[in-house]
């Protein structure tokens, strides 16, 4: 297929339904990228026969949704298009939440604006808030409607006033995009089942088990406690491709439908202001025989199409990856590395996520230090998304790699860690382990992080001031490591497990232990510093205002491993002239400073030769002087125990 010839009448389709200026401006993007556009598509679909007609039905597709963009957006498109490092300004902080929890309906995140913008919020992530399954749905990740936004929260008028809203105060809204799959009561599920062959094209479906058994030899098992296998045998099918739970069909993104289906779904919530998506679970999206299904080329080729799509048709969407696994597996997803194009602007760092966790378990720093020195630095305008806790379990096996960098063992490594979590052997934490059965088994640790760090368990003033310094080391890293920072709604105040969903059975989510609802007493407390949620609100607040001066912390700014001289430390500049000093352990330490004056950013005292952290302490220091007479490394640094 002459690819030329394609994009001719593509264009055409595309700029059918526009006019005036916007037929320019739409006409110079296509320019720009329709030429990587139609390489991903051709590679994904292009020995279809019906590829030509297709693509080409894909165009007048985008531009029939583009010429639906309110002129707002439009706006938004061409002030995007001036500033592409938005995202990885110092100034950007994000904040999640589940809509319910957070505010009961989209009206009411409305009405806490004035909350998020006091905390200094410029990205709001609502979870999933499109119409959901009826009964389990994964707490709204099994998607029953693209175009309905859940009953119980609201409608799509009020998200269009919602959007309008939070882009007047200077927040945008990122919502999921569930790529992967659907709930069993889409109508395209439904359809399916029904016996429309046109729909049933649309999933993976299997007449009987020789190909899924075939295929579950090199799978692994994201719940395999509460969803144990890859496949659900469903009445008129046979047995259906479901990763997730066996209510949520996997998408069968080998039909170009599907795609079209997707990109399509994607701009109109566009249309409605949704400004970036959360692509849940995109390491799954193209299965192949022998493998274990994740992070295939294919996978990418997918995320580069759509994001030539946003460039051309809403060029102010960012597109964001969630693929939980292995930092090495990360770059491609930020358009980095050898075959790579621009993809997504951000993508989780979840291995730095566990790496904090699993640090303040082992007192020891070494990992963390790995998994950071393993980091690559990003094309401009891309950002790691930074987090302690999210509505997720802390998955501990993105940690494997990095720990067989210095320790053979990385199960026992990793089981002592899920232990500490689960409060065994006397720790502070209130966690629970997540689908694990057996001590042998490692997965995943649910818990609030304040739960987990401590707070639910202190016994004394003294304790708790420990557990809110851990909480600030953990919020400390993730905001000056270099990414967009996001706190999971109720860590600003230290809001504990929901005891209601305490122990359940192993064949149960156990992730709805960290999904409380937001205590309204909590809230108003956050001024009262004796408390620990006003002591945890004071110090995030002071780091946050901090941080939004320090042209050195934005993520596209350098950001390198000092030598630590205590196992137990995490050094880590930023620039020349910025220092973070973390003491993850329970006993005080001295480090030596570089030469020259140093001022702590957070205490105000100034410091010179050396820094006495306190037990969880951390540091964020800047130079008074210039020059620095320390070399730095990016090696982790040789243990030696306080
Ligand atoms: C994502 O998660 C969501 O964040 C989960 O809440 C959903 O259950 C899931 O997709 C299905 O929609 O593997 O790369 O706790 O880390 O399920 C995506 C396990 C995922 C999650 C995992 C995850």
């Amino acid at each position: 297929m002459n690819r030329t010839a394609l994009e001719v009448p593509g264009l055409r389709r595309l700029l059918a339904p526009l006019v005036g200026r916007q037929r320019l401006i739409v006409a110079a993007r296509f320019e720009r990228h329709a030429t990587s556009l139609f390489d991903r598509l051709e590679r994904l679909y292009g020995d279809r026969e019906d590829f030509a007609a297709w693509s080409i039905d894909l165009m007048e597709t985008i531009g029939r949704l583009h010429a639906e963009r309110p002129p707002a957006l439009l706006a938004l498109d061409e002030r995007r298009a001036a500033e592409p490092g938005w995202l990885a300004a110092q100034t950007m902080l994000g904040y999640s939440a589940y809509v319910d929890r957070f505010a009961g309906r989209l009206e009411g995140v409305a009405e806490r604006i004035p909350y998020l913008q006091e905390l200094g919020v410029t990205y709001l992530h609502l979870l999933p808030f499109l119409r959901a399954r009826a009964g389990d749905n994964d707490g709204g990740f099994a998607v029953s409607s693209h175009d309905e936004v859940e009953p119980r929260l609201g409608t799509m008028a009020d998200l269009g006033h919602l959007t309008e809203k939070l882009r007047a105060a200077g927040i945008s809204l990122c919502a999921d995009l569930v790529l992967n799959h659907v709930a069993d009561d889409h109508p395209w599920a439904r359809g399916a089942a029904e016996g429309n062959a046109r729909l049933r094209d649309y999933f993976l479906v299997f007449p009987d088990r020789a190909l899924p058994d075939a295929y579950e030899r090199t799978l692994d098992q994201v719940f395999p406690i509460a969803a144990p296998g890859n496949f659900t045998s469903a009445e008129t099918l046979g047995w259906v491709w479901t990763t997730f739970y066996p209510y949520q069909w996997d998408l069968n993104y080998a039909n170009p439908q599907v795609f079209t289906e997707c990109a399509a779904t994607l701009l109109r919530l566009a249309n409605r202001g949704v400004e970036v998506f959360r692509l849940d679970a995109t390491a799954y999206l193209w299965k192949r025989l022998g493998t274990d299904c994740r992070n295939q080329p294919e996978a990418h080729w997918i995320l580069q199409a759509l994001r030539a799509i946003v460039e051309i048709a809403a060029p102010a969407v960012a597109l964001k990856a969630e693929a939980i696994v292995p930092t090495r597996f990360l770059p491609p997803y930020l358009g980095v590395g050898a075959e790579a194009a621009p993809e997504c602007h951000l993508a989780y760092h979840s291995s730095l996520m566990a790496a904090l966790w699993a640090a303040v378990a082992r007192q020891d720093a070494r990992l963390l230090r790995q998994v950071i020195a393993e980091t690559p630095p990003l094309p401009p305008g891309c950002s790691w998304l930074t987090y302690i806790r999210c509505h997720d379990d802390i998955g501990w096996n993105v940690l494997r790699s990095d720990i067989e960098t210095f320790d053979r063992d990385a199960g026992s490594y990793l089981q002592d860690v899920a232990e500490f979590f689960s409060g065994a052997r006397g720790s502070f934490a209130r966690g629970a382990a997540f689908q694990a059965q057996g001590a042998a088994a490692v997965h995943g640790t649910n818990g609030m992080a304040a739960a987990l760090a401590g707070l639910e368990s202190a016994a004394d003033e003294a304790q708790r001031a420990a557990a809110v310094r851990r909480l600030q080391l953990l919020n400390g890293v993730i905001l000056a490591f270099g990414g967009l920072p996001v706190i999971y709604m109720g860590d600003e105040l230290a809001l504990g497990n929901d005891r209601g969903a305490a122990n359940p059975p192993a064949t149960q989510d156990g992730r709805w232990l960290h999904r409380p609802h937001l205590d309204p007493a909590l809230l108003d407390m956050r001024h009262d510093r004796a408390s620990p949620a006003g002591a945890v609100f004071a110090d995030l607040s002071r780091m946050i205002a901090g941080r939004r001066g320090i042209e050195a912390l934005a993520a596209n700014a350098p950001r390198e491993l000092a030598p630590a001289e205590n196992r137990c430390v995490l050094a880590l500049k930023r620039g020349g002239n910025f220092l973070l000093l973390g003491n993850f352990s329970d006993a005080p330490v001295i480090e030596p400073l570089p030469d020259g004056e140093w001022l702590d950013h957070l205490s105000g005292e100034e410091l010179r030769g050396t820094a006495r952290l306190e037990a969880w302490q951390s540091l964020w220091l800047r130079r008074a002087a210039a020059s620095d007479g320390r070399p730095s490394t990016s090696e982790p640094a040789p243990p030696a125990c306080p």
